[in-house]
């Protein structure tokens, strides 16, 4: 039978020349050489395995004990068997796979079935696994870097420990596709991120190797401790093991978890995962610098650099200590005096309770398998804290090189690296991203406002504040992901008459909110808060919704709130919220492009001159909103003017009171059709026009007004009078759970007495009280019933139409 083997060839026996061809030196064939190609290994005719570009190049200091990264797969005679649980050779699984590049991870699909596997077996595997994540992320997207780099330390946890009976809690758990993998997932793995599929987190309900749900970081000790204390109550044994990353420890909660388990003593076992990326990308300038955010990383590199990586003799000799029956030798002795004229004392661990152990190579099975045997067998209750380094991208040259290490990808092409985009055309490029029409807002300020300092907690990239630290890196500041303290730093800031721009996601802010209410509304400080990815975000799915802000931020008192229908829009609120020093503001905006030049003209109501934003943003006036269009009875000349209140509606003389007093009189006699008025707040808005649009289309029924009303606080009341005035149905859509702007216009009709008389139907559109997971963001709109023709539909509903086909 013919069945390709895995040989893993010394780098000594590798040549790599120009042209990306490689070389066997010590092979007998004069010319072994395959493109350098990660391409599918059973799409190569030699069926040889594939090799990226000049690793020489990639490793110059390491060229010589580069291990494992060769590949080359031949013929054999087959004597790699599959084997069942008990160790029985698996026929059936053996012919599925007999062509399969991935042999010996076709035998797996749970993790009791690597118990059998020798290292050898277990090496290649964790080739296999690598590649298996590749192959999957370049077609799905994903979190692509941090999955490569816990290859080797998923297998050798599972191979180690007995999950599920062991409990393995995976911190912000975006790491998880080769956990997924080994654990019954792996025909489901291209599902992953889209709707109905697998989540790119872990999650209890799709599996009960996932012990534990994340998605925000900084969680798994908590947990994990929370889980030994259940485990001592009840007189078990099992282990409860956290996976946490050097960004994830930088999160305030793991110390305090941290200082818990050292108070408790309870065994627990914490892995913290140090490849030296803390932030979203570690590299952007700051005040901090380009390295890591944080002295923490700077602490453990120390570590690293103190100690040579763990092998398992120094680590017999090293665990020998905690046994206090043990005598310890003179040599255990003289290692932990190295250690302590290194780190100045026990390492910081140590002082907090924990058994420190490493640091270990995390990308050795040999060290790693033997470390964890052997912290597994410890019969001591003592928290344990093992060090292990890994590179993030590991073993994928393109993720490898790049800054971000492929954090979060789009699907790829494996051969190049090259990220997939939406093809956009030359006469039609695509829209700006909200979260660079911000940063661009903002740098433009910054230039003529000395005063003006970001903040951001372990998110440049994603908040676009690495264009504000390229351009002001002392005025910009990476905090870590510690959101609560990125909120009260602010805060400390505005005490100070600097003006903090605290740019954080709405999901995440949620970390910060009694800082947001104790430290900032309740000392009116002038906080600004850009809510980045508010509304829903797509394939990161329930965990990272923004669906949460304006109901969390909307009951606070003193603070002006604000929401982006439009990139031009946000560039008026963030020049607005620079404006406003007596209390504090916030932004909200979702993820993606921003609507682009045509749509902000052709249904928006913007003159733009040279079909381009405006040169800079416009304060606006705090708590008004604008009427973008108008039922089509009134509708003389064009659209609204300027992304500002339509002119028409306001009279030569108009006072302030009656700001949206409408010219209308002269035309009420020929009041036919039902006047819907749709008051939106944020992103839905080009949907409330389409609505708007299409319900107008439905023969001589309904005049629509769609007005935006802009901030959510200080509510604009007087456009709410004269919507309700003129209209008899008036509907309210929001990007945002229940609680919010809707609840807020409703209190205000109710206390007004609007509802008492029953001539206004009023609905408010929400995103529905229930967790919405991945998908895309227009599958999520679907689901959350906040798409045109669903906003339409809710109109028809109304008037007792409901339409068989919108
Ligand atoms: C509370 C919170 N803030 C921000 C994020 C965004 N985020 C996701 S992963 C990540 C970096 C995590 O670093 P680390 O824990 O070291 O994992 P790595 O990706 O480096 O393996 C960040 C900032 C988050 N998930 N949770």
């Amino acid at each position: 039978m013919t069945q390709f083997v895995f040989l893993y060839v010394p780098v000594q026996n590798i040549s790599v020349i120009a042209n990306n061809k490689v070389f066997c030196k010590s092979c007998k064939h004069s010319r072994l050489g395959f493109p350098c190609k990660f391409t599918s290994p059973d799409s190569c005719s030699k069926g040889f395995l594939q090799f990226s570009k000049d690793w020489s190049a990639l490793y110059p200091r390491r060229k010589n004990n580069l291990k494992v990264n060769v590949v080359v797969a031949r013929k054999s005679d087959g004597n790699q068997g599959h084997y069942d649980q008990q160790g029985r050779r698996d026929a059936h699984k053996e012919s599925r796979s007999s062509n399969s590049v991935t042999p010996i991870l076709d035998t797996i699909s749970f993790p009791n079935e690597l118990k059998n596997l020798s290292m050898q077996e277990l090496l290649r595997l964790s080739h296999e696994l690598r590649w298996e994540v590749i192959r999957i992320v370049s077609k799905t997207g994903g979190h692509l870097g941090a999955s490569l780099g816990v290859i080797e330390l998923t297998l050798a946890i599972h191979y180690v420990f007995n999950t599920p009976e062991d409990r393995l809690i995976w911190d912000v758990s975006h790491q998880t596709y080769p956990h997924k993998i080994l654990t019954g997932r792996r025909s489901r793995m291209l599902t992953l991120r889209k709707y109905g599929g697998l989540s790119g987190f872990t999650k209890r309900a799709e599996s009960e190797y996932d012990a534990f749900g994340a998605g925000h970081s900084s969680t798994s000790i908590s947990a994990a401790l929370g889980m030994a204390t259940a485990r001592d109550l009840a007189g078990k044994r099992n282990h409860c093991i956290a996976v946490i990353g050097d960004g994830g420890i930088t999160g305030g909660m793991a110390y305090e978890a941290m200082n818990n388990c050292g108070y408790l003593n309870h065994r627990v076992i914490v892995i913290l995962n140090d490849n030296n990326q803390v932030s979203l990308p570690t590299g952007t300038k700051t005040a901090g610098g380009v390295s890591p955010a944080g002295a923490l990383s700077k602490y453990t590199n120390r570590l690293l650099s103190s100690s040579p990586f763990l092998n398992i003799r120094s680590l017999a000799k090293d665990l020998s200590r905690i046994f206090p029956q043990q005598v310890q030798g003179l040599a255990a002795k003289a290692d932990e005096y190295a250690r302590a004229l290194f780190t100045g004392g026990g390492t910081l661990f140590e002082e907090l309770g924990f058994y420190y152990v490493g640091p270990v190579d995390g990308h050795s099975l040999e060290d790693l398998i033997p470390i964890l045997e052997n912290v597994r067998d410890m019969n001591v209750n003592k928290p344990v804290l093992i060090h292990v380094k890994t590179e993030k991208g590991r073993g994928y040259p393109p993720a490898e090189k790049a800054l971000d290490k492929y954090h979060g990808v789009t699907s790829f092409d494996i051969e190049t690296g090259k990220l997939l985009k939406k093809q956009e055309t030359k006469s039609t490029p695509a829209p700006a991203s909200y979260s660079t029409v911000f940063a661009n807002t903002l740098i433009q300020e910054a230039e003529e406002d000395r005063k003006i300092v970001a903040i951001t907690a372990a998110m440049p990239g994603g908040t676009g504040l690495n264009l504000f630290g390229e351009k002001y890196p002392s005025r910009c500041f990476d905090v870590g992901i510690a959101e609560q303290h990125a909120v009260t730093f602010a805060a400390g800031l505005a005490t100070e008459g600097y003006k903090p721009f605290c740019c954080i996601y709405s999901t995440f802010l949620q970390r910060g909110y009694d800082q947001v209410v104790h430290d900032v509304a309740l000392q009116s400080l002038p906080v600004r808060f850009m809510i980045d990815r508010a509304g829903l975000v797509g394939d990161d799915g329930a965990t990272h919704q923004g669906s949460y802000d304006l109901t969390y931020l909307g009951c606070i008192p003193n603070i002006v709130i604000m929401a982006a229908s439009n990139e031009i829009e946000l560039m008026n609120m963030v020049v607005t919220a620079l404006s406003i020093e007596d209390r504090p503001s916030a932004v909200r905006y979702p993820r993606g492009a921003g609507v682009g030049i045509e749509t902000l003209q052709m249904k928006l109501g913007y003159q733009l001159e040279g079909q381009k934003l405006p040169a800079r943003g416009s304060v606006l006036k705090i708590g008004k909103g604008r009427i973008v269009r108008r039922g089509r009875y009134r509708e003389r000349g064009s659209g609204a003017q300027d992304g500002f209140i339509d002119r028409r509606l306001v009279r030569q003389n108009g006072s302030s009171s009656d700001h949206y007093s409408a010219e209308k009189d002269s035309n009420s006699a020929n009041y036919r059709r039902t006047p819907i008025a749709i008051l939106s707040i944020g992103t839905r808005l080009v949907s409330c026009v389409d609505a708007a649009i299409h319900l107008e289309s439905l023969g001589q029924q309904f005049e629509v007004t769609v007005a935006d009303a802009r901030f959510m606080k200080p509510l604009d009341t007087e456009l709410i009078d004269y919507l309700v005035k003129h209209n008899e149905i008036l509907i309210t859509v929001e990007e945002n759970s229940i609680g919010g702007f809707g609840s807020h216009v409703a209190h205000y009709l109710i206390q007004s007495g609007y509802l008492d008389s029953g001539n206004l139907k009023f609905r408010s559109m929400v995103i529905p009280d229930k967790f919405i997971e991945h998908g895309s963001q227009n599958e999520q709109y679907e689901e959350a019933g906040l798409q045109s023709h669903q906003i339409a539909t809710t109109v028809l509903r109304l008037v007792g139409k409901v339409p068989a086909v919108l």
